[in-house]
């Protein structure tokens, strides 16, 4: 892997015709530097899973990363299992993502097995799961699959198990949603991107990452039957749950 990833300039110049956002070759080859650059928090949520690994993962057990792209969750996760016969499994539906992901896990020493499956997530069987991570997948998900999705994972989890949600979130008060609309492109501008780049990205990824509200993540968890659910990490319009079987 280069020391320097390679720099997001995706929507530097003005293009003609904005096309929906996809994870391809092109987004995959710059996409270590866009996520830092343009999720507030991702670097502390990523270093985080670690407690979650060392707190929920037991003996015998699957642990998921639903949505991997490089698998820097994945192997956050991996450094901190700690019991034996503990199994990783990566999952993204990105072909350039896994490929990425595949080199990744390849050059990491700790020694849990990983499987790598290039599907959709809705697509896999969740079993024996005592750690299932979605981070910044979900937002991705069409909305009236949501529901599904969440109850599957509910249901593939041991007693005890946790899943660790992390979305860009829509605020319920429309004061509150342009502050921190506000605060994220201003996160962005300092991190060197445009406002052309910002609004050029934004248009792009508007019909493809659909954010809910806090309450509505809350609601769905109860629903599918997690005991309990917090929201434990927030920065602006980004937010990380863990809910408990
Ligand atoms: C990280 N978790 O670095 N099935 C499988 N994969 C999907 C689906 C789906 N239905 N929809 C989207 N993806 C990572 C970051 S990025 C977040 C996750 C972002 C995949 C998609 O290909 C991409 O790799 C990932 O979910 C979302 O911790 O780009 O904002």
């Amino acid at each position: 892997m280069p020391s320097t990833p390679p720099k997001d300039d995706l929507f530097a110049k003005p293009l003609s015709h904005l096309v929906d956002f996809v994870f391809d070759e092109q987004v995959a080859s710059v996409f270590p530097d866009m996520i830092r650059r343009s999720v507030p928090g991702y670097e502390t949520v990523i270093a985080m899973l670690g407690v979650f690994a060392s707190r929920f993962v037991t003996p015998n057990s699957r642990v998921y990363d639903l949505g991997c792209s490089q698998g820097a969750a994945t192997l956050a996760l991996r450094r901190h299992i700690r019991c034996a016969g503990v199994t990783l499994v990566a999952v993204d539906n990105s072909q350039a993502m896994i490929d990425r992901c595949q080199s990744n896990v390849a050059a990491d020493l700790a020694p849990a097995p990983v499987e790598l499956h290039c599907e959709d997530v809705q697509r896999t069987p969740i079993q024996n799961a005592s750690l299932v991570t979605l981070n910044y997948t979900l937002q991705f998900v069409p909305l009236a699959q949501r529901d599904q999705l969440i109850s599957d994972i509910y249901q593939g989890m041991l007693p005890g198990a946790a899943l660790v949600l992390s979305e860009k979130i829509q605020c319920a008060d429309s004061i509150e949603q342009a502050r921190v609309t506000d605060w994220h492109h201003e996160f962005k501008r300092l991190n060197g991107y445009s406002d052309l780049e910002i609004s050029q990205k934004r248009q792009a990824i508007e019909n493809v990452l659909v954010p809910e509200t806090l309450q509505d993540h809350q609601q769905r968890l109860q629903s599918a039957g997690f005991s309990e659910a917090y929201c434990w990490f927030q920065c602006f319009n980004f937010a990380s749950l863990v809910a408990i079987k």
